[in-house]
């Protein structure tokens, strides 16, 4: 899954992609590089970024989608906002991906029913303006689970069947350093709940921390590293910005595990 952040604020490629023609252009490359998804997104969610009104959203996201589905490419939309997913689909997106696995907007599940898609449902503690503000768990990866699973019951509830589903344990979404390589660590975990598993660990923070404060440009070795050890673990689906380099290392890492 490659990345199209249409934003002026994203944590790692702030305002290189506002603009339709660029964002066109970067999903088309990610797309030659590999990418068999592309998911666009017209709001920031890196720790304390201001949410953006869903007009603003909407007029963000539309245009780079129509044309990016236009292409034939299969598209998510990264959104919380029924208003914007609507919009999304509409465009042609066939996939919601939501930060806030419809606790935002539970009207989004319907939505999603309603219109076959699928959709990525996330793990995050609260919100993303205050989501970091010193988390706590008593025990990281049972309390992901078992929001995972109620966030999975609800959706099958609200008419959208389980085998469109996938599940994502939020990396960085109200977790500290420990509290994500826990989760890494015992991805089996979260896999075992039985849906497809996302990961999206690309330039974050915690890959700077861990190897001597590294800027989010210089986050690759450590974005291979945790989505390669994340396949190994089960996790299928692979949220990063560079998706070539990505790629080549999980195909290699691929081939040396057993069928
Ligand atoms: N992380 C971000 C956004 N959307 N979706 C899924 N499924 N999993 C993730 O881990 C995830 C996500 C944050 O990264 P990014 O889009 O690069 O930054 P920003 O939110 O600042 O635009």
């Amino acid at each position: 899954m490659g990345i199209v952040n249409v934003t002026p604020d994203s944590f790692s490629d702030a305002g290189l992609y506002l603009d339709p023609d660029a964002a066109v252009e970067h999903g088309r490359d990610l797309s030659a590089e590999g990418a068999a998804i592309l998911d666009v997104g017209g709001e920031s969610t890196r720790p304390g970024a201001e949410p953006v009104a869903a007009e603003e959203e909407a007029a963000r996201v539309v245009p780079v989608v129509e044309r990016l589905a236009a292409d034939g490419l299969r598209v998510s939309i990264d959104t919380s906002k029924l208003e914007v997913a609507r919009a999304a689909l509409d465009a042609g997106a066939t996939i919601v991906n939501d930060v806030a696995a419809f606790r935002f907007a539970p009207e989004l599940a319907g939505l999603v029913a309603e219109r076959g898609a699928g959709c990525v449902l996330i793990h995050m503690l609260g919100e993303p303006r205050t989501m970091q503000r010193d988390p706590h768990y008593d025990d990281v990866v049972s309390e992901v689970r078992a929001h995972l699973e109620e966030r999975l019951a609800f959706a099958v509830g609200e008419g959208v069947p389980e085998e469109r589903v996938w599940l994502d344990p939020g990396i960085g979404f109200g977790k500290s350093v420990e509290h994500n390589l826990e989760l890494l660590r015992r991805l089996d975990e979260i896999v075992a709940i039985g849906r497809p598993v996302v990961i999206g660990t690309s330039r974050k923070s915690f890959l700077g921390k861990l190897a001597g404060g590294r800027p989010e440009t210089a986050r690759l070795p450590g974005t291979i590293a945790t989505n390669v050890l994340a396949m190994e673990r089960g996790a299928t689906v692979f949220r990063v910005h560079d998706v070539a380099p990505v790629r080549d290392a999980l195909t290699v890492a691929a081939a040396t595990v057993a069928p």
